[in-house]
């Protein structure tokens, strides 16, 4: 008790300084003078400054605890009501992980926050670079489940108490899947507002990989794991695409607060004195992302700001007119089933999406795991809401494995080109991997170069299908459930072409 108390009070005076230093607020703005920078990929980023920003990290965390690391744990707790489960979301961990960002521009200037497109990583995410002995380490280790390999080793959290940082992979030794590309880019396509961009985006998408992970990651304290930061880079990209589509996305800003309010960007996002309104254009938070160009500027005269009934709204339940699912149907499979054929391959192959953990299956998206009841309590999150997602996700990955001329950037098949299209080798990587690299025969291109091209079509060969019309076809189902944005996207993030 004792012991707690000091720890709280303690915690208040680094909060202090931290405020008093000027971590909050206007500084973090474009306002007072800053460098724009770009955010990128942990894959495509030049080795130095990826090892620059692990030593940044680094050197906030070795300070004396409580820290200015340990101060985003805190905090994260301190305003979970406020930053989950309602329109919040986005807004609030934008802030946030600027405001973590900004740290370390304190100790470097060159130092922006990596992303880490956990997507393409999405159908064996245990065998992701990131989560390599070199960078982030992988699982902890079994019996306490400390995290004793890679950057952060050994690293001891201090909130909610002193202790190891700790990672508790879902299937033992392996992650359940995350959500792929396609299942991303067809929720941006259909979400029409912020509420419902933010709702669809923070569940299932974006907790699932919290609660796979699980150990810290899967509590209020995650900011604990380094992780975090670069999870919450992705998520926050996804965002800033969809904002990109148009000068209505970039401004749309509605749902509902966790008080019951309507959003607006007037609302200030606590502890930060930072404006809604203020966070909406990056480059006012002076960073950019890779492939994410802003096309508009000024605020609209009159900014966008009607509410949204269902997906804010935490006790509404999903109604017949508004459920995800009905929305599907209406949209992408009433135009991609014109045949019967079509439709009852499309039902045979949905019910058998590969399991969560089936690493075998080398063209197929899998299924992703409900997420447990636990979590979405602790998020505070819309059942009803998240369950029908699920569904909807669902089919989208029966879609695109139906789609036989297709085959998904985070196939595994496909996985390798899919990286060395972000710039990085694969010799590098399977250097520093310390997992079992799963062993892939990769097609190339007459001339040795990479090809997604000649992979795709490779795979649909394999698959025994498809004249050039069919696989036409094909690929225009899945351009169609992922929009021309997201067929523009597919192009430039994984380099993979479907018919718009
Ligand atoms: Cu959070």
């Amino acid at each position: 008790m004792r012991l707690l108390r000091t720890t709280a009070l303690a915690l208040v005076a680094a909060a202090c300084t931290l405020i008093g230093a000027g971590t909050t607020g206007p500084q973090l703005v474009a306002a007072q003078g800053c460098r724009v920078l770009e955010r990128q990929e942990l894959r495509s980023m030049p080795i130095q400054r990826l090892t620059a920003f692990f030593r940044a990290v680094q050197a906030l965390q070795a300070r004396p605890r409580p820290n200015v690391f340990d101060w985003y744990a805190f905090t994260h707790n301190q305003f979970r009501v406020q930053a989950h489960g309602n329109a919040q979301f986005l807004a609030w961990h934008r802030i946030f992980i600027r405001s973590f960002e900004y740290q370390l521009q304190l100790i470097d200037p060159d130092v922006a926050l990596p992303y880490w497109d956990w997507s393409i990583d999405s159908q064996a995410p245990e065998t992701s670079w990131v989560l390599s002995r070199t960078w982030f380490g992988g699982n902890g280790r079994s019996g306490d489940n400390c995290v004793v390999d890679g950057q952060f080793a050994n690293f001891r959290i201090y909130y909610p108490q002193q202790r190891c940082l700790q990672r508790q992979f879902n299937l033992g030794n392996r992650l359940g899947a995350f959500y792929s590309p396609e299942a991303l880019l067809a929720i941006a396509n259909r979400a029409t507002d912020y509420a419902t961009f933010n709702a669809w985006t923070e569940a299932p998408p974006h907790n699932i990989v919290h609660s796979n992970i699980a150990g810290d990651m899967d509590t209020m304290y995650s900011p604990n794991d380094p992780l975090f930061f670069v999870h919450h880079s992705f998520v926050d990209r996804q965002w800033a695409q969809w904002q990109a589509r148009s000068q209505q996305n970039l401004w749309s800003y509605n749902g509902r607060n966790s008080d019951g309010s309507n959003a607006q960007l007037t609302d200030m996002l606590q502890p930060f004195n930072t404006r809604a309104r203020d966070v909406m254009d990056t480059r006012n938070l002076c960073y950019t992302y890779t492939g994410v160009i802003q096309r508009t500027i000024a605020a609209p005269a009159s900014a966008p700001n009607t509410p949204s009934a269902a997906t804010g709204n935490p006790s509404a339940t999903a109604s017949a007119t508004n459920t995800p699912t009905t929305g599907l149907r209406r949209r992408a499979v009433g135009r991609y089933t014109s045949t019967a054929a079509v439709d009852a391959r499309r039902r045979t192959r949905s019910s058998r999406l590969p399991d969560q953990g089936d690493r075998s299956d080398l063209n197929a998206i899998r299924a992703c795991k409900p997420i447990p009841e636990e979590n979405i309590r602790m998020n505070f999150l819309d059942r009803n809401l998240v369950r029908s997602l699920e569904a909807m996700l669902g089919e989208v990955a029966a879609q695109v494995n139906s789609a036989r001329g297709y085959v998904s950037p985070s196939a595994l098949i496909s996985r390798p080109q899919t990286l060395a299209a972000l710039g990085r080798s694969q010799n590098e990587m399977a250097l520093s991997r310390s997992r079992t690299v799963i062993p892939i025969d990769v097609p190339k291109a007459q001339d040795g170069s990479v090809r997604v091209d000649a992979l795709v079509n490779n795979a649909a060969a394999s698959l025994g299908v498809l004249d050039a019309t069919q696989q036409q076809n094909a690929t225009a189902s899945v351009a169609n459930l992922v929009g021309s944005e997201g067929a523009r996207v597919l192009r430039s993030d994984y380099g993979v072409s479907v018919v718009p």
